[in-house]
């Protein structure tokens, strides 16, 4: 075993930057660059083009080389398009991306509108869209409604490097030689044809050059958001003088921030937006990818203009978006929208939506490397006690492991995991007992980390199994691969091959993973995957998976396996009852099926709070909503400031931990001082007073693929002013979060989208009186929060010790008004646990309306029946205009009451006490 100092300065070294390429230390980015904007050398082959009910296909040839690329046009239902490329007769099948679609997309028969000497029309059943395919060069314009929304190919950049025998397979043919003689060894090394070096490190290509790329433009776009995980700006930068956005996925312990270089995870998936629209590309592609950004001002194209007109021109914006991926085919598909969240919906019909997280996942999450010991752990769970702070889970990472041999317990430290357990559950039912005289099931959970990476030891079970069944990926040689990590020598399951996850999901299972019980949830780190010593610290391209692909096929997609496996396991080990809880650092486009991601190894300092916001935003756009950043920061140690205006921020993010390095100093939230601790506290009880509206947007999340934490454009379409706000951003579609990532701050400036609209203090009712951009005074009490008028927030009327604790918690309502007066929002409500709400339809969905003095209660999904005993007790209206005279409440068929109010003249807020309306009936209240 390698000592644990050996292993962090391994870990050390990745800080060296040098130990990361550059964009051009990437030989299929050097070798697609050569490729100029220009024309096309690609031509269609009209005399090819036959139509199905299922797709246009045509072939394009290569002027030069001759190679002929098949094309396949679809229209999927609900303004989709996806366009394939791959070679017509390649000398092996190239990669497609399997498992991420979530099923085969439905399409819709293409009609030829129009077909004459270099050009092809198509159009879409209902005629919205048309798509002019040019013949030479090859080209694809996308219209809607006579729009030209974008282009395909535009700049000529498509590129596709078709499958080769190896050099010494070909006979020599004069050509050959020619080609031979011209290329230098230099020349040869330097684009990485058959072999690639960086570093000490050879990357042999089986299979040659593989590469493909693509460009799009699009017409009146300046603003592209998207392609996560960077440490970058919400919106995305031009990239004509720099490095490409690099989506590969990489451990890069101490990332820097505003970098282009991948880590951890990877969507494919780029947004542009405009006042009137919004367009998607996913680029369905899971081998290392390049994508670079041109925004620039086009003078606006119209026909016969006079040198009067011309002179007046406007300039339109247009950005072209250049893709390039080291390998498989051309596959992508065109999000017509046209709102932003239609291209959300668009994107879930192909990959799905967010899990919808049990409950307690919802909560906070203490975590640190490393919770010691069984006394460890039960001293911070007494910590939250006696400090009054809620919580939910605490976290064991890798140290509780028998020498980082996942699925098992360090003897020593953890002598009665399921003894621990049953403390953590108990404490719960105790309290149940004592407080409510009911006796439910209700623990508090645990969450231990499972990596990927398994030791090599013989005696190790998961190892010894793993091996005999071959279930390892392999080297190019055949043996299983090897690589460093913390056990020290390990291999790495093939996750791509099912029999393999099929294994992995077994080990779940409570009889074979010893020591668990089921308030244990699970934690994949490390899953780019993570090799110490390989190249940028992962698996080299050249390693062998299933079905004989290559890792470079497969690289993005490791970690989205894993946490597939993982999350099956979990449901499977409770027969298909319960909902599982899997956080995972790696991911692709999907992942949000799975569970929740985090941001990885962020540092604690200022601007890596800053920029956890664009980075979560993106996150979001990009279908995955239960995402988080470290609070307080990974590496180092806070300053308690930061770490108070951290948890703020978090208690308004969906994915809410804290967590620490190894070397840092402990930092469990009653550290710093009484002030400090109560304020942390005041934090984390928002968070779980307001857990009933946080849980309502994931469930809008799981079922209507809407994002939970939104950039403000989102929400505000037309409003330019939007577009590049990230230092704030909306919680749903009520709340406009702003926290403070300054230190010493005593104001922050906040942005008030839409003149129209009234906001809100959340916590003092108060109406903002002023529009537009505001100097708002701020303290170490709080960040600034909003409600939006025309909203209503379901909250708890008060918090608890954890989110099982505050089940029987009663409801209160916050009914900001608009400017008609008006509100709407919703509760869903279910048994947050379990799949009842799926197989048994045992849910609520409600909406609340206020509308001429009237709020009322109405039922939104009719097929969902849940029984729950817990009352809106108290509704508060912000925004009143005057003192009402008599307030009754009613259930629909019931009696009238009186209802008990208070009316604040300076806030107008109205108040309404004891109202005991059940939350699963019909009622009315009526104010006069
Ligand atoms: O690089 O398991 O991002 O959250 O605490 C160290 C130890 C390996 C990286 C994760 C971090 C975790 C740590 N892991």
């Amino acid at each position: 075993t390698l000592p644990l100092s050996a292993l962090s300065s391994v870990q050390d070294e990745a800080v060296d930057k040098s130990n990361f390429k550059k964009c051009n230390q990437i030989a299929f980015y050097r070798r697609q660059k050569l490729l100029r904007p220009g024309k096309s050398l690609y031509r269609v082959l009209l005399d090819s083009v036959t139509l199905s009910d299922e797709n246009v296909k045509f072939q394009i040839i290569h002027e030069e080389n001759k190679v002929l690329l098949q094309v396949e046009i679809y229209e999927i239902e609900g303004n989709i398009f996806r366009l394939k490329i791959d070679e017509a007769s390649p000398l092996r099948p190239r990669y497609k991306v399997p498992d991420v679609l979530i099923k085969e997309p439905t399409t819709q028969r293409l009609l030829i509108s129009h077909k004459e000497a270099g050009i092809l029309v198509l159009s879409s059943v209902n005629e919205d869209y048309k798509l002019r395919v040019t013949a030479n060069p090859f080209q694809v314009e996308l219209q809607s409604k006579g729009e030209t929304v974008m282009t395909v190919n535009s700049n000529g950049l498509l590129y596709f490097e078709h499958l080769q025998p190896p050099p010494s397979d070909r006979k020599p043919t004069a050509q050959n030689e020619e080609a031979a003689s011209d290329s230098s060894k230099e020349k040869q090394e330097d684009l990485g044809l058959w072999q690639e070096k960086f570093g000490s490190f050879l990357d042999i290509k089986a299979h040659g050059p593989t590469s493909v790329g693509m460009d799009f433009s699009l017409h009146g776009y300046d603003h592209v958001y998207g392609i996560p995980q960077h440490t970058e700006t919400l919106l995305l930068k031009n990239t004509s003088d720099g490095d490409a956005y690099r989506l590969y996925n990489l451990d890069i312990f101490g990332h820097k921030i505003h970098d282009k270089i991948g880590i951890y995870g990877s969507v494919p998936l780029l947004l542009a937006h405009k006042p009137n629209r919004t367009s998607g590309i996913f680029w369905l592609n899971s081998s290392e990818t390049l994508v670079d950004i041109s925004t620039k001002a086009i003078a606006e194209h119209t026909p016969s203009r006079s040198a009067a007109e011309t002179a007046k021109q406007r300039a339109v914006p247009l950005t072209d978006v250049r893709w390039m991926s080291e390998s498989g085919i051309i596959d992508v598909f065109l999000l017509m929208g046209p709102t932003a969240f239609d291209i959300f919906k668009q994107f879930a019909q192909l990959t799905g939506t967010q899990a919808l997280p049990p409950l307690f996942s919802l909560g906070y999450h203490q975590c640190r490397w490393n919770y010691e010991d069984e006394q460890d752990v039960k001293a911070v769970d007494a910590g939250f006690d006696a400090h009054d702070i809620p919580y939910d889970v605490i976290w064991l990472d890798i140290e509780h492991t028998d020498g980082k041999r996942y699925f098992t317990w360090d003897k020593k430290k953890f002598q009665n995991p399921r003894k621990m357990q049953e403390h953590l559950r108990k404490k719960k039912t105790q309290a149940q007992l004592i407080l409510i005289m009911c006796f439910i099931f209700l623990p508090w959970q645990l969450v231990v980390i499972v990596d990927p990476h398994i030791k090599v030891d013989p005696s190790y079970i998961l190892y010894a199994q793993a091996k005999e069944k071959g279930y390892f990926v392999k080297d190019r040689n055949g043996q299983d691969f090897e690589g460093i990590c913390w056990p020290g020598s390990s291999c790495y399951p093939d996750f791509t091959n099912p029999d393999v996850r099929k294994w992995y999901a077994d080990q779940f299972a409570f009889k074979t993973y010893k020591g668990s019980t089921n308030i244990l949830f699970v934690w994949n780190d490390m899953n780019e995957p993570s090799v110490f010593k390989g190249a940028e610290l992962t698996m080299q391209k050249d390693a062998v998976h299933y079905n004989n692909w290559e890792h470079r096929e497969v690289h993005n997609l490791y970690g989205f396996y894993q946490q597939m496996a993982t999350a099956e396991g979990l449901i499977r080990r409770s027969s298909g009852k319960e909902r599982p809880f899997v956080l995972t650092r790696s991911f692709f486009a999907g992942s949000q099926k799975y569970g929740a991601v985090w941001t990885g190894d962020n540092t604690a300092e200022w601007s890596y709070l800053k920029i956890s916001i664009p980075m979560l935003l993106t996150i979001n756009m990009a279908g995955i909503s239960f995402c988080g950043a470290d609070v307080g920061g990974f590496i180092g140690d806070p300053e308690p400031e930061l770490l108070v205006r951290w948890y703020q921020a978090g208690a308004y993010q969906p994915f809410f931990r804290g967590h620490s390095n190894m070397e840092s100093k402990r930092r469990e939230p009653w550290l710093f001082g009484e002030k400090n601790t109560q304020i942390i506290r005041r934090a984390i009880t928002e968070r779980y007073v307001l857990l009933p509206y946080l849980y309502t947007l994931f469930y809008r999340a799981h079922t209507a693929a809407e994002p939970v934490m939104r950039s403000l454009w989102i929400e505000f379409p037309g409003k330019v002013e939007t577009f590049d706000v990230e230092n704030e951003y909306m919680l749903g579609n009520a709340l406009l979060v702003h926290p403070v990532t300054e230190k010493e701050a005593k104001t922050v400036t906040v942005l008030f989208p839409g003149s129209e609209e009234i906001w809100y203090d959340f916590r003092k009712f108060k109406r903002m009186e002023d529009a537009g951009t505001v100097k708002i005074p701020v303290t170490l009490e709080n960040i600034p929060v909003f409600q939006r008028g025309g909203t209503v927030i379901p909250l708890k009327t008060s918090a608890g010790k954890s989110t099982e604790w505050m089940i029987d918690i009663s409801y209160e309502l916050h009914v900001a008004l608009d400017a008609e007066a008006c509100a709407i929002g919703e509760l869903y409500v279910d048994d947050g646990h379990s799949f009842q709400y799926l197989h048994k339809k045992q849910f609520l969905y409600r909406k609340f309306t206020f509308h001429k003095n009237i709020l009322s209660s109405s039922c939104v999904d009719e097929s969902g029946q849940y029984h729950t005993t817990c009352a809106v007790e108290r509704v508060i209206i912000l925004g009143f205009g005057k003192q009402p005279t008599f307030v009754t409440a009613s259930a629909k068929d019931g009696k009238k009451k009186e209802v008990v109010f208070t009316y604040d003249t300076k806030t107008s807020a109205l108040t309404l006490e004891n109202l005991a309306l059940s939350v699963d009936a019909d009622w009315e209240i009526c104010i006069s």
